[in-house]
């Protein structure tokens, strides 16, 4: 799972990827404007995993993770149609976004609009990513047309039905409204993976607030399905991101922080990708994985090993909460709490799965 961080320029990307990643990418003019792009895969934290990890002691212990990737230089041609080439390709592949928005006053760093305007900015871009659809949508529309023209009677019968989405996704790009606010089927979700439509993929808004904690509701609205809109002081965030985890441990007692923003940002992210965890447990290792929001019990075992899909028989379930509660598995198993389920079962965020398969 890939997630780009886009923005405008100087707008703190590269800061709020240092600052997910803990990563000390040079930010700043040096940089600027120049097409680069830099990926660091972090960990999803997670207290269910700390819990398990406790319990069982296993000899490693694996989190979920997520990958990053600040794509720099996104912003030569903002607003004059011109995300082309390598951007365009870059942003196509992510799997969602992370769009850093400035809301910090800095006079020595120069703001592409002159003002710092929050709003505008993210329907800036925003309304570049629309325009992009716009031509995919419309060129594949036209293929689809010819195609039914050159064949008539004898085309398939799939050309007609995908005619008629597109006509419904150019309908919301022409209202100015991005694709992820529709409501599509399995089948057309499906069917769409392979246009990179850039407004179809989730979005996390992260506020860059600079040194004042402020309020994003004041700053951005943002009504739209599968995104969310967090504040993040971006270069506090990252200098923090620096320090070996006793400092930062010290750092955070001192001033009652319970946990770093950076690491609810990547929860939140995660979170927004309709994944789902589970787990799995043992003397090895106690590990989170990740599949789909909706996987049957097979394909998540494939997440594990594709051995474990292709001969799955079942799978034993304990749910987190009632290990928690029952206080070891075989207290658990002996208040006849394991459950056992088939390969139609749907699995849950916090299941611990045992997949028993045969090949
Ligand atoms: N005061 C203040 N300055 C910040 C903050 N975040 C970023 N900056 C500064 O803004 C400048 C640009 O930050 P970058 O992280 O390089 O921004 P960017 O979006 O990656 O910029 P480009 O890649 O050049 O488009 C740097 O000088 C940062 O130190 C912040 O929260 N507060
Ligand atoms: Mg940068």
């Amino acid at each position: 799972m890939r997630l780009g961080i886009i923005g405008l320029p100087n707008s703190g990307k590269t800061t709020i990827f240092n600052a997910l990643t803990g990563q000390e990418l040079a930010t700043g003019a040096a940089t600027s404007g120049q097409f680069e792009v830099h990926t660091a895969v972090v960990n999803v934290p997670d207290e269910r995993v700390d819990i398990l990890s406790a319990m069982y002691k296993p000899k490693k212990t694996t989190y979920a993770t997520v990958t990053y990737t600040d794509i720099g230089g996104l912003d030569k041609g903002i607003g004059e149609g011109g995300l082309k080439g390598q951007f365009r390709n870059e942003l196509a592949q992510v799997d969602g976004f992370v769009h850093v928005i400035r809301a910090f006053e800095n006079d020595t760093v120069p703001h592409p609009q002159g003002t710092v305007n929050p709003q505008r900015d993210l329907e800036l871009l925003d309304s570049e990513f629309l325009l992009v659809d716009l031509v995919t949508v419309e060129n594949r529309l036209e293929k689809l047309e010819d195609e039914l023209r050159l064949k008539g009677k004898k085309v398939d019968k799939a050309v007609p039905d995908e005619i008629e989405m597109m006509k419904r996704l150019k309908a919301q790009l022409e209202a100015e409204q991005p694709l992820r606010d529709l409501e599509l089927s399995a089948d057309e979700s499906k069917s769409l993976r392979g246009f990179g439509l850039l407004t179809l993929k989730p979005v996390l808004v992260v506020v860059n607030m600079g040194d004042e904690l402020q309020d994003v509701d004041e700053l951005i609205t943002y009504p739209h399905r599968h995104s969310n809109v967090v504040g993040l002081q971006g270069k506090i965030e990252a200098e923090l991101a620096q320090l070996d985890d006793d400092d930062a441990e010290l750092f955070m007692a001192e001033y009652g922080i319970a946990e770093l923003s950076a690491a609810r940002v990547i929860r939140l992210s995660y979170q927004l990708m309709q994944i789902l965890s589970f787990f799995t447990v043992g003397e090895d290792e106690v590990r989170a994985w990740s599949t789909p929001v909706g996987s049957k019990a097979p394909e998540a075992a494939g997440a594990i090993h594709t051995d474990l899909q292709k001969g799955f028989i079942r799978a034993e379930v304990m749910k987190f909460p009632e290990l928690i509660e029952a206080g070891s598995e075989s207290k658990l198993k002996a208040a006849g709490k394991l459950r056992v389920e088939g390969k139609d079962y749907i699995v849950q965020d916090g299941d611990i799965l045992h997949i028993l398969f045969n090949v």
